[in-house]
């Protein structure tokens, strides 16, 4: 499992689903940025936690309890460390991203803004990071601005300044979009939102894989992101948040292990983390999610960056030799998202057939409908890849839209 040097070949060993038919076919999976495939750390630390760790934790004092207790604390750890955050203090857990950011908008959101505040977001959001800030507006009489973007799918330049003011309460921002691949500056955002006095929630969905996040050197007040777009179990995620912000927040849901104490009159909160963390959590999802972590940082993760950068350089060459195909997002700086129109085939059509050989992509609107509306297309075809992909998995992609448009002759 552990690689000095990164090697694809020895890699894809590790991942299971890499290995199946579909179809009488070998699977190309290039579909990441939905979900990433597990390896088989994750898939036995899962299983072991089923058949010899079940418990609840944090409840009981027996001996499976205090086990599970100790795995899904130290997964906790395993988090703060690879974001390098303070504190276990500041690294909440949640469903996934869309929860984390459901969090932070009902939390913080409404408890400190209130009428004409503004909330900043840009034109390439994901639903996840539109549609809480929404509810917050209709709720609270706070005003939605939304940052501009250009033909390549960046966010406009000089836009995000002009619409910053004062009256910016909160910045979210996703660091990578999931539609277009464009990786925006989030550190230079983060800087001028705190020279205004405003806090800044950056959506990691899709970044969180595809480099080292330090949330200190990057100063954001809050970070969330999904454990099954990091090699994880689905149902896990975590809100990062700077202490001092969830010592103020009040929280998010009521019941089992958020209290310190209940009575009829009165309750009073756990302490941080505990205080956002409600009801029963994904205790073997987030074991899980510790194991991912383990198997990230055996990883030569700057030889596995650089082997992406190379498919997605490969992968927009040879995309762009078939006829008539179109690349929605083709910004300088961009994380291997390839996201593409063909004339006189529908996108779904097209996924429908390359599934035909195997080949797994993504077609629609990747839950960015505003994007869409401003290529002003319905949807696009979408291939994201992961650093197990090869360059073979880019020539069979390319072979099946190629048969695909025969086929729409
Ligand atoms: N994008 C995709 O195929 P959840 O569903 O909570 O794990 O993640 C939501 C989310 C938020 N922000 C970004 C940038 C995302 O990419 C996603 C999930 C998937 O692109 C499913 S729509």
């Amino acid at each position: 499992m552990t690689t000095s040097k990164f090697s694809v070949n020895f890699i894809r060993s590790d991942f299971p689903n890499l290995h199946i038919k579909v179809r009488g076919q070998p699977l190309t999976y290039l579909d990441n940025a939905a979900t990433t495939l597990k390896p088989q750390v994750v898939i036995d630390t899962v299983n072991c936690h089923y058949s010899e760790g079940v418990s609840n934790i944090h409840r009981g004092v027996h001996y499976l309890s205090e086990r599970a207790t100790d795995a899904y604390e130290q997964s906790r750890e395993k988090i703060r460390a690879f974001i390098n955050a303070k504190s276990v203090k500041e690294i909440v857990f949640t469903r996934g991203t869309t929860e984390s950011i459901n969090l932070a908008a009902a939390s913080y959101g409404r408890h400190f803004l209130k009428s004409g505040d503004e909330i900043l977001i840009s034109g390439m959001e994901h639903h996840s990071n539109i549609v809480p800030w929404q509810m917050l507006c209709e709720e609270k009489g706070c005003i939605l601005k939304v940052i501009p973007l250009n033909q390549q799918g960046e966010l406009e330049k000089g836009a995000f300044e002009k619409l910053l003011s004062d009256k910016t309460k909160i910045v979210s921002v996703v660091h990578i979009s999931n539609s277009l691949g464009t990786i925006n500056p989030i550190q230079n955002i983060i800087h001028k939102a705190h020279a205004k006095g405003a806090v800044v929630l950056v959506d990691a969905a899709q970044s969180i894989s595809n480099d080292r996040i330090n949330v200190q050197d990057l100063d954001c007040d809050f970070l969330a992101f999904s454990g099954h777009k990091l090699f994880g179990p689905t149902g896990t995620g975590v809100l990062y948040a700077k202490e001092a912000l969830l010592e103020k927040m009040p929280p998010y849901q009521g019941g089992g292990d958020m209290i310190s104490s209940v009575t009829f009159e009165e309750t009073t909160y756990n302490q941080l983390p505990y205080k956002f963390e409600a009801g029963t959590p994904h205790i073997a999802g987030v074991i899980g999610l510790g194991a991912a972590i383990d198997y990230l940082n055996a990883l030569d993760r700057q030889g596995a960056k650089k082997h992406k950068e190379d498919l997605l350089a490969y992968g927009t060459q040879k995309l762009l030799e078939i006829p008539g195909l179109i690349l929605i997002g083709t910004a300088a700086k961009k994380a291997p998202v390839l996201s593409f129109t063909l004339p006189h085939i529908h996108p779904h059509d097209l996924g429908t057939l390359v599934d035909q050989e195997g080949v797994a992509i993504r077609t629609g609107h990747h839950c960015t409908q505003p994007v869409m509306r401003f290529f002003k297309i319905a949807a696009t075809a979408r291939a994201s890849l992961a650093f197990y992909n090869t360059r073979e998995d880019i020539d069979r992609l390319v072979a099946a839209v190629i048969n695909a448009q025969k086929v729409f002759k």
